[in-house]
């Protein structure tokens, strides 16, 4: 009796712990993405290309009244594009194939506004066939811009451009091979060339394209493309053209709610819903300059490494892809400059992501498991593996026991999203010293994939919590990477009273200078607080990090003389713009230019004009004249000349001259680029030594 009781206990026991191993099924929690989306989520990385009429006519939006002729690249070369995306880990690239100025890159039969009257190649190059073909060569996909905004076309606004539109799009999604992203953009109906007519015509932008029938086409002609805009159908626009997604970014959205261009977009839809209805993930398009075209007065202006840094993480690290612009120039090559920054923001990916804390599974514990559903699972990167709390389970916790302290600075965190986007909030804890946990971030989506900067962390365990999801959470893969501090040279900036201040790339760099031209390295002064530079003198700097001992590059920056005594004379509104030295901040002079007291006698040699920084310039002097004086009455001209590249190369311009006294100067514009008023961000002297 007692053996027959131990024996059905026994089998009690092996029932339960092996009902404890059975896997539950898992229903997904609609929507979900389709196959040719969850492709199309893997590619995190891919490029736009802005190259067409407006890089030639020096525009961003072209009226569509320019003449064919003026495309014409003088060496184009898209086998360099192709190898540029290649090595910068890219997968692809999306051309615009007809901006909204109508010129087509390809030699259509729907217009005369293409390629065939171009001077390139006599009108017989078709530069969608290239650029698809090299980057095919690569291995990279291809996909195309085409703009539903045409304000060259003169049927543009009837029922008529509609075939237009659709006979342009059939000839580019069948005569170029696979496509992997048709992208509509929400821009359109407004003043344009219009064949002649220029006039305004707006459209009905929710019912004018019939989009379902547009849509089928692409359907049909390329099944496994995915469809870009404001309303997807597959993949939706981000927002902005900064290139950031949210905190909260939700793939599922309100379709039905939306269509193109419509106002509110941005504001109400653009972070999805978690009540969404359909899987259309998002996008974020950003240019590596201020401008999608190119424009040579930009050359200077390609994203810092930070900014490309905040890029990347505030996309593809949540939840959203990263389409980076490259306003291909005018010999049809991407620019030098745009390659180095690009090059820089993949190396530092590279090594943010080069020092993973390294994990087995006897790291790991988990609230639950659901059967084959295990916390292991969560080492490996592929999506079919998984680890899935026991159903109802809320909050579920994974416990990551390092054994021995560790460093980290990154958490990244994947859902299988084939199972739908589920968690709706999630919490980081470290044990502290005491073994207690402490809260070090609480977040809101995951998605595709979720990274997160933190501070640097030292700690022995993580508990990593879902505290609300719309259903048992199914969580692919985590992990934590120490980051190398971001080691730039600081950021100099000094007032109109001469205090200088640095700025760091980074918290807990070190940063150390000198003011007499030798090696920040050996001999510099540890920068703490912001100290007074009145003379014109050069400071070089360096940051350092203390951990690892190393040094950035060094930065030099020469100053003018402090403008703490400075005063305009007669001035007009915003004069003190020109003298506060924040070239962010500008002056407009209607006199066509600016006098200054500088408050005391000085033995000027030279004297800087900084031109507008802003995006849209106006105003910028090309032909000067420069004066000084002794009493503000008695004027000499110091000097006189051309900035002459300043249309283009927008920088601070340096003139010399020949020593004198003088307390006051005058700039005199004696023409600017535009005609426009003179404008002025600063101006400063240079002293005799
Ligand atoms: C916008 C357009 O108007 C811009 O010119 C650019 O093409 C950008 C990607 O989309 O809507």
């Amino acid at each position: 009796m007692m053996r027959k009781q131990l024996l059905f206990v026994l089998t009690l026991v092996l029932l339960a712990s092996c009902r404890q191993t059975e896997t539950e099924p898992i229903a997904p929690v609609h929507p979900i993405p389709d196959e040719k989306q969850l492709a199309w989520q893997d590619l995190e990385f891919y490029a736009f290309a802005h190259f067409n009429m407006n890089t030639f006519t020096n525009m961003e939006w072209g009226m569509g009244d320019e003449d064919p002729s003026l495309f014409n690249p003088t060496d184009f070369n898209p086998k360099q594009w192709a190898k540029v995306c290649k090595e910068a880990g890219m997968k692809g690239i999306i051309i615009t194939a007809k901006h909204h100025d109508g010129f087509c890159l390809w030699p259509t039969a729907t217009t005369e506004h293409s390629v065939k009257n171009a001077a390139w190649k006599d009108g017989k190059g078709d530069i969608i066939k290239e650029v698809s073909e090299a980057f095919r060569a690569e291995g990279l996909k291809f996909g195309v811009y085409l703009s539903p905004w045409d304000r060259n076309h003169p049927t543009y606004g009837t029922p008529e451009y509609i075939s237009v539109f659709r006979e342009q799009l059939r000839e580019l999604l069948t005569n170029y091979g696979e496509i992997f992203e048709v992208w509509f953009d929400g821009a359109n109906g407004g003043t344009g060339f219009y064949g002649g007519a220029n006039e305004e015509r707006r459209v009905d932008k929710k019912n004018y394209y019939d989009w379902p029938t547009t849509i089928k086409i692409v359907r049909e002609l390329q099944p496994n493309a995915v469809i870009f805009g404001d309303a997807g159908p597959d993949v939706r626009w981000v927002g902005n053209e900064h290139g950031f997604a949210y905190p909260t970014t939700w793939s599922n959205l309100m379709r039905d709610s939306i269509y193109g261009g419509m106002p509110e977009y941005s504001k109400k839809y653009s972070s999805g819903q978690e009540n969404g209805t359909h899987w259309v993930p998002a996008e974020a398009d950003v240019s590596i300059r201020p401008g999608w075209y190119y424009h040579a007065y930009e050359d200077h202006k390609v994203r810092s490494l930070p900014e490309l840094l905040d890029i990347y993480y505030n996309s593809i690290g949540r939840n959203s892809s990263l389409l980076l612009n490259f306003p291909v120039d005018r010999t049809g090559q991407i620019h030098e400059n745009d390659v180095q920054q690009l090059m820089k923001l993949v190396t530092k990916v590279k090594e943010d992501f080069s020092q993973k804390v390294s994990l087995s599974v006897s790291n790991l514990s988990a609230s639950s498991e659901n059967g084959e559903h295990m916390v292991g699972n969560l080492l490996q990167p592929e999506m079919e593996t998984f680890w899935n709390p026991k159903s109802g389970e809320l909050p579920a916790t994974v416990t990551i026991d390092f054994g021995e302290e560790q460093t980290f600075n990154r958490f990244l965190v994947q859902e299988n999203i084939s199972l739908g986007q589920r968690v709706k909030s999630f919490e980081l804890e470290i044990k502290n010293e005491n073994g207690q946990w402490e809260p070090l971030a609480k977040e809101t989506t995951i998605g595709y994939k979720r990274i997160l900067r933190l501070p640097d962390t030292k700690t022995s365990a993580v508990r990593f919590t879902v505290h609300d999801a719309k259903e048992s959470p199914v969580i692919s893969h985590l992990a934590f990477y120490n980051a190398p501090k971001l080691l730039l040279p600081p950021t100099i900036s000094r007032d109109k009273n001469g205090l200088v201040r640095f700025d760091l790339s980074e918290e807990g760099l070190l940063s150390f200078y000198t003011l007499d031209g030798s090696d920040p390295k050996t001999d510099g002064l540890a920068y703490e607080n912001s100290f007074e530079l009145i003379k014109p003198g050069t400071l070089k700097a360096v940051s350092k990090d203390p951990i690892t001992g190393k040094f950035s590059e060094p930065i030099t920056i020469t100053f003018s003389l402090a403008k703490k005594k400075w005063v305009v004379i007669a001035p007009e509104k915003d004069a003190n713009h020109l003298i506060d030295d924040d070239p962010s901040t500008n002056y407009t002079s209607k006199q066509n230019r600016a006098s200054i007291d500088m408050g005391e006698t000085q033995e000027v040699s030279g004297f800087t004009y900084y031109p507008m920084q802003t995006r849209y310039m106006s105003g910028l002097i090309k032909d000067f004249e420069f004066y000084t004086s002794l009493d503000g009455k008695n004027w000499q001209k110091a000097a006189s000349g051309e900035f002459g590249n300043i249309a283009n190369s927008p920088i601070e311009q340096q003139v010399e001259f020949e020593p004198r006294t003088a307390r006051y100067i005058r700039l005199v514009a004696k023409s600017t680029t535009d005609g426009q008023a003179a404008t002025f961000a600063e101006i400063g002297v240079l002293l005799t030594e």
